[in-house]
């Protein structure tokens, strides 16, 4: 994949792809000016997971490190909008100062935290837990919170954990508003997918209303009407019931409250659920018995439900369809994740805390996204007074620009942490920046894979430019100016690393069980403490330290099964965290066995529990509620923010990277051009009741009539932009069109109109 014609090129290095959340291993030739170009990049044949796979888009990762308009100074706001460059000093002291300021005067639950890494960097949320615990800040939230916490909901109360499914060996593969031709998501997914389609033993189901490359693989593609989902997906678990194809005696022996659950089906209208789905019936009952009848079946679902209507009815739909068919331990089938962070954290299930204005459920400990100009647009004495946002881009990324934008500008502070003047940056009061993703170590947590799972600490390929650093040292300096940073700690910490891990393990457990304030301190403490002592390009690992020491308490098994910690006398904690640091291609830190898996039911009696009478109201109103509310102003469904080849959130901000595709075209199916008079790559207008967009047009034959989709991750700000360089979703989604249970949004399906310009 040669991108540039350079010299001096150096020797192959191992690093991951940011730009998705598989973070396949690369490896990169670095050129140019001082080597800091990402010159060449190919994937890694030695990382564990991806194996030397890689899609189209790392070839471009150097418009990412060598975009023109990366920050290099901390930046502040004067009075009339405008920015000035700062100077370090005067930033850490003044952010400090100003943050300590609002929360003696409103406490630390008005400072509200959003970020903490994208899809490539979660070590800069691992030390923002020092920033919160400094302040007493309590509330927070990430892109989660706008996509899985109405399956995080669902899965904690059935199974006590968050599952993920095995595609590589499963019989029957169902994909529900997931194209992972394009979005990935399991590891290889191009080869799975082929080998899936392939073998006539197999079978692949697709629930997408478009044709998609996904859905054109597929042996049966249901393409449902937009925002049908829900039908559909009770119509199929009928069958399963009215057919007599239930599991029962699995059923009988891992599951209760299945009395519960059957009479909100057993007499179920499923010709009607499926013609108001807009999928034959003989399709819908020929996928279901297929399902019936596998040894095996893994689902996925995502953004297309997930960001939809009745998004959390349909992740308990999908579920009882899973389990009803016994459908969860075994190989091929749904899995709970063994994480070494987990993102899903079983432990904050059952404490139902709610927000303070709008009293919204926090699931996963995260706020609802759409709920967030809500807890800051009020007089409410409780409102959310300033936001510290590090690595994520809301004003973009969340519903609703403009009254995120209003949010933004009511707040008494908003602290930005980035590497680009992103459109969130845009409305900060200061803006911190930091090293690229390539210029420290970093890592993510997203370890979903079984029974081998996977880490990859990767080493910085080059020193940030001058007078740049990490979010990790720019945490450990905010806590030193706001006088947080526990100084004697350190020395101690210090002093026992050179004696030796043993040392340094006593010194560390006495610290926490002497101090209850230390644990909140002790990312910052650990990198003060050793960042300096690790190997070269490693010192952002420091606090991985104690995830190791966790992790040897909560998996040891897991990890010891992958040959870690196994030599007499061995700490696993330093094992495992040595194993870290040497593995630079990545490495397996878990293996889990099928068998356990009954047994890792997290749920208070340990069976799997079914009925969720929270749901079964608004699963009893489907019968009378129209799919989409028939308005004659705005007749079709936009789904605002589809995944393609050349779209990454905005991790990606200067728009020549994208090889196709440069306008963000709004696909639209060719009776809908026909009937508004639209031409292929002409221009309309599309309007929504939140806003309005001048876009290209693409007609797909891929699009059914009525639907029309956008790219997410377009209309950036930046110098290289031209013309139409695709529009921001997010200026015609609306905040109050969300999930009743998660808040999570329906940006797939908003009420739009378009016409010809
Ligand atoms: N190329 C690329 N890959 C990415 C990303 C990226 O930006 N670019 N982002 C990553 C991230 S953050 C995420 S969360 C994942 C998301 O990955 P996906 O969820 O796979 O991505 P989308 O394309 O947003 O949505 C998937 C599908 O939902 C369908 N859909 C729309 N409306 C409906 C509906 O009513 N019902 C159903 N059943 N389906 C519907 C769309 O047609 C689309 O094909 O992708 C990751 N991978
Ligand atoms: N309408 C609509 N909206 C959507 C979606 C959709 O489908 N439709 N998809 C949603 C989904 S699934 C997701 S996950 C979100 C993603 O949205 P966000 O979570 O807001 O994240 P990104 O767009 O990935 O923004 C990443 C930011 O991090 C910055 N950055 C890059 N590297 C570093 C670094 O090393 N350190 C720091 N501090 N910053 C860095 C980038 O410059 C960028 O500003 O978007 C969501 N928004
Ligand atoms: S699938 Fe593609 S975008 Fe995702 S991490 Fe791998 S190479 Fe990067
Ligand atoms: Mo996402």
């Amino acid at each position: 994949m040669a991108e540039f014609e350079e010299p001096n090129i150096s020797t192959w290095k191992p690093s991951a792809c940011i730009l998705c959340e598989c973070n396949c291993g690369i490896e990169v030739q670095l050129g140019g000016d001082g080597g800091r170009r990402l010159a060449k990049v190919r994937g890694d044949k030695a990382h564990p997971a991806s194996q030397g796979y890689a899609c189209e888009k790392p070839s471009r990762l150097d418009f990412y490190q060598n975009d023109p308009e990366r920050l290099t100074t901390p930046l502040r706001r004067r009075a009339d909008g405008s920015f000035e460059q700062i100077d370090w000093a005067t930033a850490i002291r003044e952010v400090a100062e100003r943050l300590y300021a609002i929360r003696d005067e409103h406490g630390g639950e008005s400072i509200f935290y959003y970020g903490g890494g994208g899809q490539g960097n979660h070590l800069p949320g691992a030390y923002s837990r020092s920033l919160r615990a400094a302040l007493g800040s309590r509330y927070r939230s990430n892109a989660l919170a706008q996509e899985k916490t109405g399956e995080a909901w669902v899965a904690m109360q059935m199974l006590g954990r968050f599952t993920r499914s095995d595609f590589e060996h499963c019989e029957v593969g169902v994909f529900l508003g997931k194209n992972p031709w394009f979005s990935h998501g399991i590891p290889r997914a191009r080869v799975t997918l082929r080998e899936l389609a392939r073998d006539p033993e197999r079978c692949m189901i697709v629930i997408d209303p478009r044709r998609t490359e996904t859905a054109e693989l597929a042996d049966i593609h249901l393409q449902v009407k937009p925002g049908g989902d829900a039908w559909l997906l009770a119509a199929m678990f009928a069958v399963i019931v009215q057919e007599d194809l239930l599991a029962r005696d699995w059923l009988e022996a891992h599951c209760d409250g299945l009395d519960e659950v059957l009479p909100h089906f057993e007499m179920l209208p499923i010709g009607d659920y499926c013609a108001r789905a807009g999928v034959p019936e003989e399709l819908v009952r020929a996928a279901s018995r297929r399902i019936a009848s596998a040894s095996s079946v893994a689902f996925f679902e995502d953004l297309g439900v997930q960001m939809n209507r009745h998004s959390t009815l349909v992740s308990y739909l999908h579920r009882l369809l899973a389990y009803g068919t016994g459908n969860y331990g075994r190989e091929g089938s749904a899995y709970p994740v063994t994480s070494l962070q987990p993102l899903f954290s079983p432990s904050s299930i059952g404490k139902d805390y709610r927000t303070p204005v709008t009293n919204s459920r926090v699931i996963i400990g995260l706020t609802p996204c759409n709920v967030i100009p809500e807890e800051i647009l009020t007089d409410h004495p409780k409102r959310f007074r300033a936001m510290f946002v590090e690595a994520a881009n809301p004003v973009h990324s969340l519903a609703d620009s403009q009254r995120m934008r209003e949010a933004f500008e009511a707040l008494d502070l908003v602290v930005v942490v980035d590497i680009a003047l992103s459109e969130t940056a845009r409305m900060a009061d200061y803006v911190l920046p930091v090293a690229s993703q390539f210029e420290k170590a970093e890592a993510t947590f997203f370890n979903f894979e079984f029974p081998h799972n996977y880490f990859h600490l990767r080493h910085a390929l080059m020193d940030p430019p001058q007078g740049l650093f990490s979010e990790a040292e720019l945490h450990a300096r905010l806590a030193e100016a706001m006088g947080a940073m526990p100084k004697s700690a350190v020395d101690a910490l210090r002093g026992a690393w050179d004696e030796g891990r043993a040392a340094f393990r006593a010194q560390f457990f006495e610290l926490l069980s002497s101090d209850a304030s230390f644990i909140g301190m002790a990312p910052v403490a650990l990198y003060r403490a050793i960042g300096d002592k690790l190997p070269e390009g490693c010192a952002e690992a420091a606090a991985l330290w104690a995830l190791a020491q966790i992790s040897a308490q909560t998996i040891p098994d897991s990890i010891r099964r992958a040959g870690i910690g196994t030599r007499d006398g061995e700490d696993l904690g330093d094992a495992l965290f040595d194993a870290m640091l040497a593995n630079d291609h990545g490495f397996v830190f878990a293996i889990d066995a099928w068998d356990d898996n009954i047994g890792k039911i997290g749920t208070p009696n340990g069976r799997i529990q079914l009925a969720l009478p929270e749901l079964f109201a608004e699963l009893d109103s489907l019968p009378t509620e129209e799919r989409m509310p028939v308005d004659r102003e705005f007749p079709l469904v936009l789904s605002a923010g589809e995944r393609r080849a050349f779209t990454a959130n905005t991790i990606l901000r200067d728009p020549s990277w994208r090889r196709k595709d440069a306008s963000g075209a709004l696909r639209v199916s060719p009776e809908d051009a026909e009937r508004l008079g639209l031409a292929d790559g002409g221009r309309a207008r599309l309007t929504t009741r939140r806003g309005s967009a001048e876009v290209v047009v693409e007609i797909s034959n891929r699009m059914q009539a009525g639907h029309i989709s956008l790219p997410n991750g377009t209309g950036i700000a930046h110098s290289n932009a031209k013309d139409i360089g695709g529009i921001s979703p997010n200026e015609l989604t609306a905040t109050r069109d969300r999930d009743p249970i998660a808040g999570t949004p329906w940006h797939k399906s908003t009420a739009a109109r378009v016409e010809a310009i």
